[in-house]
């Protein structure tokens, strides 16, 4: 009975740490509205949190934000 509660358990993680990486990659595409894989200055106006971020996230300074640079977002 134990293992079957672990295997449930370890299931449950699986699928829950799955829903977070699709509801991480929704919100990029959700920005890039014309899907070049960048979030420019003009995309990110669609939200003010992102939008005060932006000079911040854009570390490498090519004025798009890349998926990695996106994910250090705050929120
Ligand atoms: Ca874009
Ligand atoms: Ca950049």
């Amino acid at each position: 009975m134990k293992q079957l509660i672990s295997a449930f358990a370890l299931m449950f993680l699986a699928i829950s740490a799955s829903v977070l990486a699709s509801q991480l990659n929704v919100k990029f595409a959700q920005f890039d509205i014309n899907a070049d894989g960048k979030i420019s200055r003009i995309e990110a106006k669609k939200n003010d949190n992102l939008f005060k971020q932006f000079s911040d996230l854009d570390e490498n300074g090519d004025e798009v934000l890349s998926e990695r640079e996106f994910k250090q977002l705050k929120r």
